[in-house]
């Protein structure tokens, strides 16, 4: 082997700044890791290290102040969009997200999503939809599947009796405060280099003054499932993404400042 100089090693992927240097509590095979990372690379890559407030949840994440390098306040289930609403307008020229799971934003906390939405909030969410309720033993969500096997619907899921899952991005889409929504499952690298680039218009929608955005990701609940990681992908990919289709629901950013020059 020849040996290698000092000199020609090269760093081509590292752990971004945004990121705290600590083990994570998750699960294997969980997504939230992987969202952690690439809520801090848009945090790098914006320059907003000194002016990043986070608001983190009630569910598997409530831990996530630990692995977020920047201010974090935690907020009760589901009020993390109001308390992100105070922040943001305490603190305007703040960059605010709010990191959320399904049972924390789209149950208990509908109705401050919806409002915060409706008001046009210059905040930006990071929603975690993996399908159940994963911290507290995998109960039912509104985004269960139908059909889908939980500690609560243990015969699977009967939209007779509960209704179908609830698609959070055809129901926020109808509102003029949104500036931005979209939705990836993070299943390959392909589909995270795609949440890149979503998730870099719902920073700017806020940093650009445009409204309120949100970024769904489908993510992986192998454990909570039943299945092991891979079948848990194989399972988003074949299954959840037909309930709930990837793609750019609401896109008021394209077009706006920098894309607007380039198209000129
Ligand atoms: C007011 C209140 N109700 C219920 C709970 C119990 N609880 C804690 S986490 C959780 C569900 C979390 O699920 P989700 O938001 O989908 O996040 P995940 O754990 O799957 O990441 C619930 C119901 C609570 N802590 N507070």
């Amino acid at each position: 082997m020849p040996e290698v100089q000092a000199e020609q090693i090269k760093c081509v992927f590292d752990r971004p700044r945004a990121l705290a240097d600590r083990p994570h509590h998750y699960c294997p095979g969980c997504s939230h890791g992987i969202f952690h990372r690439l809520v801090a690379e848009m945090i790098d890559e914006f320059g907003l290290f000194d002016k990043t407030i986070a608001i983190v949840p009630v569910g598997c994440s409530v831990l996530a102040f630990n692995y977020f390098e920047c201010d974090v306040m935690e907020a009760s289930h589901g009020r993390a969009p109001a308390v992100a609403t105070g922040i943001k307008r305490t603190l305007p020229d703040r960059f605010v997200f709010t990191y959320q799971g399904d049972g924390d934003l789209a149950s208990i906390g509908m109705s401050e999503t919806i409002h915060t939405a409706a008001r046009g909030e210059k905040v930006t969410i990071f929603f975690v939809n993996n399908g159940i309720y994963g911290m507290t033993g995998g109960q039912m969500a509104p985004t269960t599947l139908e059909g889908q096997k939980s500690t609560t619907s243990p015969a699977g899921r009967d939209i007779a009796l509960t209704g179908p899952p609830i698609d959070m991005c055809t129901l926020l889409s109808s509102l003029p405060g949104v500036a931005y929504l979209a939705r990836i499952p993070l299943t390959s690298p392909k589909n995270l280099n795609t949440a890149r680039k979503y998730m870099r218009k719902a920073v700017r929608a806020q940093i650009e003054g445009l409204g309120f955005a949100l970024v769904e990701a489908l993510c992986a609940c192998p454990v909570q499932w039943g299945m092991d990681p891979k079948q848990a992908i194989k399972h988003i990919d074949e299954n959840v993404t037909k309930v709930y289709p990837p793609g750019e629901y609401v896109d008021r950013v394209s077009g706006n400042g920098k894309d607007k020059a380039k198209a000129s």
